[in-house]
């Protein structure tokens, strides 16, 4: 009996063998059968003891998705024994982060059921919404990596191809924010605190991890115990990721940390019971919380251990999938494609060095070529402070071998430079993978970049950037390896699922292919102009607004008016995304109307929503600051009905699905040069909002998509901006701009910071004082004629509707399915392995 079945038969202690079940859901496209209700019921009597009469949402959300897990359950289990008989390509996603969101209405959407679904929900009075809502978001990343990769993961499965997520099974997700005052307060996340119907734990393939050393944990940080080895268990816990269509049913494997089950005899027998079972406290420490994408992480052990604990889990595992299938290594990478998302895997390429050398007993040539073949990375930053490097004395106490390995191919990179390059010392300091000074650091990046087959960018800007400064010396060594995949994300989430309004008005025009065949969007491009679509659209819009709008009425209190411009910026908050300017569009529109209240003015709401890292000041004082500002606005009864502020706090894949889909407008406003490829650009776009934004990372290629006279383009360019490093002078700005000046002034008087000079202080550092790096208010002046471009054209509703459908007509390219098509062929050269 396989483990499925086990698991299946498990929750049915007094049901007939599951045959009859595999017979209505086995084969075949999935049908929902007159059965499904006593499925719902089963799982009410038999997992929660209750009567369907007594249940609350809770009960009901955790029985109806437990009967969805048995529809897909036998699929589930024919896609991994398709895989094992073809012996396809495979392809493994390895990333740190996999920002998923709930899973019960996506997989009903997926497997096609939604239309007996909502009869079911019906029937049996279920309040949809209030039952939806007891699915906590699975936050397992911090923002844009962690969402791609879960966006892939359902563009895999859609099109069939062999492809697996390895992450880590954090007990805690990204912290929950609150906001008091106006500042950030953070709350964990204990998203596990209640049965996890979707996740199917598999002990019988833990797998064991070893290191040089042992770990203690004291007053919540970690502490090696130097040459005392010590091992971890790694726990598999299998998630389904349904594909469209419900053909393919791919796994997410997440690895939980324990402690080996070699009970500590001789600490027992002297009487230290609490201090032995303590110990395994500590190995399941390992996997506790995600780390917050910030400066102070880049210093923490655990992160490290963390990272060599995905990796090894990972390696060990797939590697035993390759030999149970094939017998000669020189296969593995015919049979196996590692992507590395960002550098947090990259301890990969020692690890599979040691295994190919150590465990298979290959030569250093044949196993580097292997090693080589089968990884590629993915680079998600520019930023030089940002780019990972780990103190070489941790690899010394931690992971000698890796260290010895790594060691020899820094060695050998040292002799290939210095063969192209004769004497170019400089040259050599720049590209080892050592970075020798007081505390010798490796270099994660250029491990990656020298031990896999491809590098590349997530935009077109982005990858020329990496090639031409992050990376350069790397880029000029090995040319080859460098190529670009523009991010995408998936449409079955962020347009079938979030907006059913505006995905029926495409398939009442077009039929609905473009649910798996995005290009089939730009048949909308002749209808931009027709009457009927055109109303059609706006109506979706308005739908969408008033949905969102109850949605928050009863979920928070607060009350917008679906009449006025909804224009949002939701991303991490960050001082590279700027909005901080966004923050001084707002005050100047206030000062304007401060100042001439008969201005012709369309009404506008200011939707903000992130999180900020828990050590990063200065973005927790954006926040602060955007708060005050709405308070004041608030307050201000001459701003009635014309300007309002909100501030969303716990901003999650799920608020996401909500606000998007009600915006008319998208801020993406970063610094020139930052923002690597931003991915909530492309939701927008996809969900007929137009974009007020700058030439940066991937809204460059989507204004190229749709026309830049679609776009409200701003700002300086990414040269502009590097150009203006040497002379840049925001003084200049406040002394020559009127406007600016007026806004400074207003910010600086303590007009939204009243009793906080703190507040002010900081802010004219940011802006002033401290030379503003991101080039706020050399940007201010062309962000407010974007503005009013805007503007106006909202006040010809058809005008800019037909602009709304041109962007969403151009959005098919920004699919995810289109950027996996992109690795399958360039990178892993895997191809799709349909169930019989
Ligand atoms: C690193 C070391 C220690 C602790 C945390 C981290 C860490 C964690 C998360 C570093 C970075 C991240 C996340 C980065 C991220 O989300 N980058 C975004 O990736 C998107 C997908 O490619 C892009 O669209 C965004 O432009 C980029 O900012």
């Amino acid at each position: 009996m396989s483990n499925e079945q086990r698991a299946t038969e498990a929750h049915y202690p007094h049901q007939p063998a599951p045959d009859d079940m595999m017979r209505e859901y086995g084969c075949g496209p999935i049908k929902f059968t007159g059965s499904d209700d006593a499925l719902y019921e089963r799982h009410l009597l038999f997992d929660n003891v209750v009567a369907p009469a007594d249940i609350g949402c809770r009960e009901q959300y955790e029985a109806i998705a437990r009967a969805v897990r048995d529809i897909l359950s036998q699929r589930w289990l024919q896609t991994e024994e398709t895989y094992g008989r073809v012996n396809p390509k495979r392809i493994y996603y390895l990333s740190m982060e996999f920002l998923i969101g709930r899973s019960l209405s996506n997989n009903i959407v997926n497997l096609l059921l939604e239309p007996l679904a909502k009869k079911f929900l019906h029937e049996h009075k279920v309040d949809e919404l209030a039952m939806l809502a007891e699915e906590p978001d699975a936050g397992l990343g911090n923002g844009g990596l962690g969402r791609l990769a879960a966006c892939f993961l359902d563009s895999m499965a859609t099109m069939q191809l062999p492809g697996m997520g390895y992450g880590l099974r954090y007990e805690y997700g990204i912290f929950r924010q609150t906001i008091v005052n106006g500042w950030q307060s953070e709350q964990p996340d204990n998203w596990l605190r209640r049965p996890d119907p979707w996740e199917i734990e598999r002990p019988e393939e833990a797998v064991t991890v070893r290191f040089g050393c042992s770990f203690e944990v004291r007053a919540g940080s970690l502490h090696i115990v130097e040459g005392v080895p010590s091992n971890l268990i790694g726990i598999p816990c299998d998630r389904p990721v349904v594909g469209y269509g419900g053909k393919t049913i791919n796994t997410l494997r997440l690895w939980a940390s324990a402690a080996p089950d070699t009970f500590d005899f001789q600490a027992f027998s002297a009487g230290e019971f609490v201090s032995a079972l303590a110990e395994r406290l500590t190995a399941e420490t390992v996997t506790r919380v995600l780390y917050p994408d910030d400066s102070t992480s880049m210093g923490q052990g655990l992160r490290f251990v963390q990272e060599y604990f995905l990796v090894a889990c990972s390696l060990a595992d797939l590697v035993r999938r390759f030999r149970q299938g094939n017998s000669d290594w020189k296969d593995l990478p015919d049979k196996v494609a590692i992507q590395l998302n960002d550098t947090h895997p990259s301890l990969s390429v020692a690890e599979l060095m040691r295994i190919l050398l150590d465990e298979a007993g290959l030569g250093w040539d044949e196993a580097w070529d292997i090693t080589r073949r089968s990884l590629a990375y993915t680079n998600h930053t520019l930023l030089p402070e940002a780019l990972e490097r780990w103190p070489l004395r941790w690899f010394e106490l931690m992971m000698p071998r890796h260290l010895e390995i790594i060691l020899e191919i820094d060695r050998r990179l040292g002799d290939e430079v210095r063969a192209r390059w004769p004497g170019d010392n400089d040259r050599l300091r720049r590209i080892s993978i050592v970075e020798q000074g007081q505390q010798p650091l490796v270099r994660m990046a250029h491990l990656a970049i020298v031990g896999s087959h491809s590098t590349n960018g997530v935009a077109a800007i982005h990858s020329r950037l990496l090639r031409e400064s992050t990376v350069k010396d790397l880029a000029d060594l090995f040319p080859e390896r460098f190529n670009n995949k523009t991010n995408g994300i998936t449409p079955r989430r962020w347009l079938l699922l979030a907006n059913p309004g505006l995905a029926s008005c495409i398939t009442d025009a077009i039929g609905d292919r473009w649910i798996t065949d995005m290009a089939e969007l730009e048949r909308l491009k002749p209808l931009a102009g027709d009457r009927g679509f055109v109303a059609a659209v706006r109506l979706a819009k308005r739908e969408a607004k008033l949905r969102f709008a109850h949605w928050l009425k009863s979920s928070s209190g607060i009350v917008v008016d679906t009449s006025t411009i909804f224009d949002s910026q939701v991303k991490r908050i960050h001082e590279y995304k700027r909005q901080l300017l966004n923050g001084l569009r707002i005050v100047a529109l206030y000062h304007r109307l401060k100042e001439n209240p008969n201005m012709d003015m369309p009404p506008r709401t200011f939707f903000f929503s992130g999180k900020a890292a828990p050590a990063y000041h200065v973005a927790k004082l954006i926040i602060k600051f955007l708060n005050n500002l709405a308070a004041t606005i608030d307050g201000d009864p001459a701003m009635r009905g014309r300007l309002r502020v909100v501030f969303l706090p716990e901003y999650c894949v799920s608020l996401a699905e909500r606000l998007i889909p009600a915006s008319d407008v998208s801020n993406q406003i970063s610094t020139a040069g930052y923002e690597a490829s931003g991915t909530s650009n492309m939701k927008f776009m996809m969900n007929g909002a137009l974009t007020i934004g700058t030439r940066d990372g991937a809204t460059i290629e989507m204004a190229e998509a749709a026309g830049e006279e679609n776009f409200f383009l701003f700002g300086l360019t990414a040269e502009q901006v590097a150009a203006s490093r040497g002379w840049y002078n925001p003084g200049w700005h406040y002394d020559n701009e009127p406007e600016t000046r007026a806004v400074l002034d207003l910010i600086l008087s303590g007009q939204f910071c009243r009793y906080e000079p703190e507040v002010v202080d900081a802010l004219r550092n940011v802006l002033l004082v401290g030379g503003d790096t991101y080039r706020h208010l050399a940007d201010l002046t062309s962000y407010m004629d974007a503005d009013l471009r805007l503007q106006s054209l909202y006040g010809d509703q058809v005008a800019w509707t037909g602009k709304a459908i041109l962007n969403i007509a151009s959005s098919g390219r920004f699919s995810s399915d289109r950027t996996i098509t992109d690795y399958a062929n360039d990178i892993w050269g895997a191809k799709p392995c349909p169930l019989a």
